[in-house]
């Protein structure tokens, strides 16, 4: 069998503002559009990924929060309703996912054996997160490849960001080696924001775009940092720069996503593509790809 790879990975927010922007048929509210930066950039890399071919989309979300380890779902279809908590008027998405649980499981049982603390979800019930249907929809609204769903253990709540770091860093070791084992070809999702200080009131209509905005220059400033260091390839930076990141942007990267890709790809040396930057009720999201495809054996 020949070895798996990472095609790609992709830094993918998921403000469910996106969804509702697109009126796809799932999603029950229905707008006039709007945050079109962002959703012009979801085009680019979905264009750029169009003659990729892969097997799987592996996905971490902030928005699955597990305080004991880190979860994979393992239940094979997902039939539900999801309904973003904050915002149910943009939000009741119908959806009707696979998932790969044998990929899942893999990544679970090598995490396991590295002396992660790890847990396979198998209550049928289970409702899955926003942020994790956001990313995948806005990636491949066609929902025709399994995804493998990873929570976010919030060890930095319990601990710290450094214990984060490192957890989020032997789990994406993890993740490569189970993709490598396994033979499948894995698009890598890190879903989440860059700052992360939103508004507390929302306009009317939410799509009004005159009203749209960064919170603050400082913020800005964050992001375009971030965006850089990115697009220069100074993954590693990236991870030193982390705890003051999620402290002074508040980043949503502190739910582990950007690490645990980070890793995974081997903490890249090579630039990550920048395909579209907005923000969303304040805050700040970049749409990145590090096309991993085009790297060979180098
Ligand atoms: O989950 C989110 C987010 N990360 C950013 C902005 C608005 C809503 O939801
Ligand atoms: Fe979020």
């Amino acid at each position: 069998m020949a070895k798996g790879s990472i095609v790609a990975g992709c830094l993918s927010p998921h403000p469910p503002h996106l969804v509702y922007a697109e009126n796809p048929e799932q999603n029950e509210p229905v707008s006039e559009g709007g945050w079109e930066q962002l959703r012009w950039g979801y085009d680019r890399l979905r264009e750029s990924l169009k003659d990729v071919d892969y097997d799987v989309i592996v996905v971490l979300s902030p928005h699955w929060q597990t305080y004991v380890g880190t979860h994979f779902i393992g239940v094979e279809k997902c039939i539900s309703k999801s309904v973003d908590p904050v915002f149910p008027n943009l939000f009741r998405f119908n959806y009707d996912l696979t998932i790969d649980v044998e990929l899942a499981r893999s990544i679970h049982d090598q995490a396991k054996s590295e002396g992660m603390s790890v847990k396979m979800m198998e209550n049928p019930d289970f409702r899955v997160d926003y942020g994790t249907i956001v990313s995948c929809h806005m990636v491949r609204p066609e929902w025709d490849k399994p995804i493998v769903s990873i929570s976010s253990n919030r060890s930095l709540s319990y601990y710290s960001v450094e214990v984060m770091q490192e957890m989020m860093k032997e789990l994406g070791r993890s993740t490569v080696k189970a993709i490598e084992a396994s033979g499948k070809k894995c698009l890598l999702l890190a879903s989440n924001s860059l700052s992360h200080r939103h508004f507390v009131t929302e306009t009317n209509p939410p799509e009004d775009m005159s009203k749209e905005h960064i919170t603050s220059h400082a913020m800005h400033l964050w992001d375009m940092r971030m965006i850089e260091l990115m697009r220069q390839g100074k993954s590693q930076q990236i991870i030193d720069e982390m705890p003051e990141f999620c402290e002074h942007a508040i980043a949503e990267a502190d739910g582990g996503a950007l690490t645990w890709l980070l890793s995974a790809m081997n903490v890249p040396t090579q630039p990550a593509t920048l395909h579209g930057y907005g923000t969303i009720i304040g805050t700040g999201n970049a749409i990145m790809e590090w096309p991993c495809y085009e790297w060979g054996d180098e």
